[in-house]
């Protein structure tokens, strides 16, 4: 079967359909001295807990190349660029005073690309939290989603007149159990009690602060969470793929919907809490309606049967799922250089399921991207697996609107080869290529693929 062509491929979304790519301030910004420290500059210091060593340093030292990089976005020919604001560079002691430096950052950043007619789309948190506050308590604290509203607040005040988009928190589902019941992301706890109580605070601070953004004046917030299709992939493990999805989607769908939390979650959780962290406030609070829901989707989960091996995809041990009876995860080929399966009707297959359970919000794709091991030969990078791979998931976004999904736009993930938190280097999802040693730029096959489509 021929390729389908990039014209072809953009005459397949709507003339309005809004093209864009991503990054996030940790994994790019570099310049650690001159922010507060955030919880993963402290996780990265623990031996092995980064797997080669890799700290916030120099990252892409975008603070440095921030022209170069913009120009790239420019290049690109795409109409939106998603980023997100180190909470530890805006606000040094994770409340009160906003650096100067710091906000000024991002306003070269917004201004920059509001001049090239690029729609700035910001995260207010994408897993960077202060320090400070991990000190007190970190997302456990129940005075924290007090303090992610008033520093969400603060950025709506700076920046809510010239950005288009606001996201308040970026997958919580990974804050919570990769960070608390798996312990390979900051802050490294395994917990699955707390876990559970912090993907609920972490709910109810992005409801509060839905409003502190709308108090400030900001008329698109919302929200980004990392779904996906839980597939069965054996009989017998039934039990383990329901729990699963109410795990990675039913919980946070219901809270935005208002249903509260799963009543089969609460069931299948009791031997590790009793819930009693959450009240009808929390619950109302969580419940805030947005105005967008963003969903990034890499791969889908396939659920088998106990085995003597566990997967070793990237994020897919079971360690991950508190309470969920003796399974596998099983993902099959082709791989991503995660171990991810590369599956792009699972992409279309829940933006359709998302959209039944949330049927009044407009959905974005804001990550969808794959990592690859690419050669440098002659200056150049050709990655025709990772062309290969935003090409089906581009037909796969495009499959779910002519279902009637109310898709509005899709982020590429990610614009830089960057620091991919607890594999630091070795994964590159980039579609430009950056030398770890001297953070030289090359656009990949990729870059001019998508280029291709965005501007076809
Ligand atoms: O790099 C991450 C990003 O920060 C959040 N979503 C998934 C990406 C790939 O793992």
């Amino acid at each position: 079967m021929n390729d389908i062509s990039p014209i072809a491929l953009r005459g397949s979304f709507p003339a309005d359909f809004v093209f864009g790519v991503a990054t996030s301030s940790w994994q790019i910004e570099g310049e650690s001295q001159s922010r507060g420290e955030s919880i993963w500059d402290r996780f990265a210091k623990i031996p092995g807990a980064i797997v080669d060593g890799s700290t916030g340093d120099p990252a892409c030292d975008h603070i440095n190349r921030l022209d170069e990089d913009v120009a790239l976005i420019e290049n690109l020919g795409v109409g939106a660029y998603r980023f997100s604001v180190s909470w530890p560079r805006f606000m040094p002691d994770g409340r009160g005073a906003v650096s100067a430096d710091g906000a000024g950052f991002y306003d070269r950043l917004i201004d920059s690309l509001l001049e090239r007619g690029i729609q700035p789309s910001m995260t207010c948190y994408h897993w960077d939290l202060p320090q400070v506050l991990q000190d007190k308590g970190g997302w456990l604290n129940p005075d924290m989603g007090r303090w992610f509203a008033d520093y969400a607040h603060a950025l709506g005040e700076r920046y809510g007149d010239r950005v288009s988009m606001v996201a308040t928190l970026n997958e919580p589902w990974v804050s919570a159990y990769l960070g608390y019941a798996a312990g390979v992301h900051a802050p490294g706890e395994v917990k699955s009690a707390h876990a559970l109580e912090v993907a609920y605070r972490l709910m109810v601070a992005s409801g509060l602060g839905i409003r502190a953004l709308r108090d400030s004046g900001v008329t698109n917030p919302g929200l980004v969470l990392n779904l996906t299709t839980v597939r069965l992939d054996q009989p017998g493990a039934e039990a383990a793929r329901e729990h699963i999805d109410l795990l990675h989607n039913v919980f946070f769908t219901d809270l935005l919907a208002g249903r509260g939390v799963p009543e089969k979650l609460i069931a299948n959780t009791e031997a590790i809490t009793d819930w009693s962290f959450v009240t009808d406030e929390g619950l109302d609070i969580a419940a805030e309606p947005i105005s967008w829901l963003g969903v990034n989707y890499y791969t889908p989960l396939r659920v088998g049967r106990p085995a003597d091996t566990q997967s070793d995809a990237v994020g897919q041990s079971l360690a991950a799922f508190p309470g969920v009876p003796a399974a596998t995860t099983r993902p099959k080929p082709p791989f991503t250089t995660m171990g991810w399966e590369v599956d792009p009707s699972g992409l279309t297959a829940t933006l359709r399921d998302t959209a039944r359970a949330l049927p009044e919000v407009p959905l974005w794709v804001t990550e969808n991207g794959a990592a690859y091991a690419d050669h440098v030969v002659d200056g150049e990078v050709y990655d025709p697996d990772r062309v290969s791979y935003l090409r089906g998931h581009l037909q796969a976004a495009a499959e779910a609107i002519a279902e009637g999904v109310d898709l509005r736009g899709y982020f590429c993930w990610s614009l830089l080869d960057n620091l991919e938190w607890a594999e630091g280097r070795t994964q590159t999802f980039g579609i430009v290529h950056v030398d770890p040693q001297t953070m030289e730029r090359i656009p990949k096959a990729s870059y001019e693929f998508y280029r291709s489509v965005v501007t076809a």
